[in-house]
């Protein structure tokens, strides 16, 4: 029959062969296709946080563990408790029209009115966090630390699990106090400094050192504060975000060429003029485990790094936050109602004061001397 076509033996075989390789591999790819199926998967991240190492993925791992341990009914929850509240307004007027409630990156800044407490706590209960709350007490600052933990008890985070991290060098002087259910003092014993800006700025080390080996296991958020302060109305969990810090009570209505920030542009908390946002106070500052560790870390190298050059920031461990805050936004913004002094009296658009300073003599608490 080759011969009719014409066409030699050698060349029909040729055709045979090429033949007989298209139906093999025709044959192999649709056995595949169905095999396989065409299948779009999409692959969820629980966090945009890209875990950057190893350390971070197995502290994760161990909180999880934590979760798991902990909440032993975590099966799916088919019953949901009712919701009663006026609905929100989708058009109409702001709940408040004198301050800005949003930030350009859409950060909400928290300010009495803007938030229903009711909502937020039905959300995070539901989620049966801890939130450590730390605070340092070092020296002569240690008679502060019994007005902020009662004061704590009456207005912080009421009706949620938390915990205390004091770190003192003086732990026989933290008074026991009784605590609600749920709450739990940890006295952290370090060391001290003899210059009041370096017992200040070395909170950013200790605090990095302790999320790393102990507040990633045991929180789901931090909350640094000063603390020469009094809790005096509610700090919920409407302040709980990844990563936030609060607009200085001096500074929220200032502009930005009158901002205390470090200005010589020898130091690494340096701002030029023409950037930054916001003022932020040092007092009060927080977010994940994972974020604070991030924030302390960075502050505390950059204030090692200008300490080799003989350099300190001006205002300490607020100038590295101040700088911090200009590249890393935070997700959300406390007002001055969770930072405020009666010093500076009161305003209109202060509806509450939610956490006040404790009138103090500054040279005479932060000597070396006995008095
Ligand atoms: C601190 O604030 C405290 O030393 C002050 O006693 C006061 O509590 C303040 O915080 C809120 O520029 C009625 C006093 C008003 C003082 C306004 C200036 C100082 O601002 C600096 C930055 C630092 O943030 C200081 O820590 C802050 O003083
Ligand atoms: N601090 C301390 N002992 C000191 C000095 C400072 O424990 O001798 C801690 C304390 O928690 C205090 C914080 O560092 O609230 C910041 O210092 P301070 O409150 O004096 O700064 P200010 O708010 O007056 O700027
Ligand atoms: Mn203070």
């Amino acid at each position: 029959m080759a011969r009719e076509w014409g066409l030699s033996f050698r060349t029909f075989g040729y055709l045979v062969l090429v033949a007989f390789i298209m139906v093999f591999t025709f044959g192999l790819l649709w056995h595949n296709s169905h095999r396989f199926q065409w299948v779009s998967s999409v692959n969820i991240l629980c966090s945009n946080l890209q875990l950057q190492n190893n350390y971070e993925d197995i502290q994760k791992d161990i909180k999880i563990q934590r979760l798991f341990d902990e909440d032993p009914s975590s099966e799916v929850n088919v019953k949901f408790p009712r919701m009663v509240y006026p609905k929100p307004l989708a058009v109409g007027p702001p709940s408040r029209t004198d301050v800005i409630v949003m930030t350009p990156w859409f950060a909400p800044i928290i300010w009495e009115s803007t938030f229903s407490i009711n909502i937020l706590n039905e959300y995070f209960k539901e989620r049966n966090i801890i939130i450590g709350l730390t605070a340092f007490a070092i020296k002569k600052y240690v008679v502060f630390t019994e007005k902020f933990l009662k004061t704590a008890e009456e207005y912080f985070m009421v009706g949620h699990k938390v915990n205390y991290y004091i770190f003192t060098d003086r732990p026989k002087d933290v008074p026991n106090l009784p605590l609600k259910e749920g709450r739990k003092l940890h006295i952290i014993e370090v060391r001290n400094y003899a210059q009041w800006q370096e017992v200040s700025m070395r909170r950013m080390e200790m605090i990095n050192n302790y999320t790393k080996t102990k507040f990633i296991k045991e929180a789901d958020y931090l909350v640094c504060v000063d603390i020469d302060m009094q809790f005096s109305d509610h700090v919920g969990v409407e302040i709980l975000s990844d990563v936030f810090g609060t607009l200085h009570p001096a500074f929220f209505g200032a502009s930005r060429d009158s901002f205390t920030y470090e200005r010589r542009s020898e130091s690494l908390a340096y701002i030029p003029p023409d950037e930054g946002d916001f003022y932020y106070a040092g007092g009060f500052f927080g977010g994940t485990p994972q974020e604070v560790y991030r924030l302390t870390k960075a502050c505390h190298e950059a204030m090692m790094e200008d300490k080799k050059k003989g350099i300190e920031a001006v205002w300490h461990d607020e100038s590295y936050l101040n700088k911090y805050f200009v590249y890393h936004k935070p997700t959300k913004i406390l007002s001055p109602e969770y930072l405020w002094d009666n010093g500076m009296g009161s305003l209109p658009i202060l509806k509450k004061k939610r956490f006040l300073a404790v009138p103090k003599n500054h040279a005479a608490i932060r000597s070396n001397d006995r008095k």
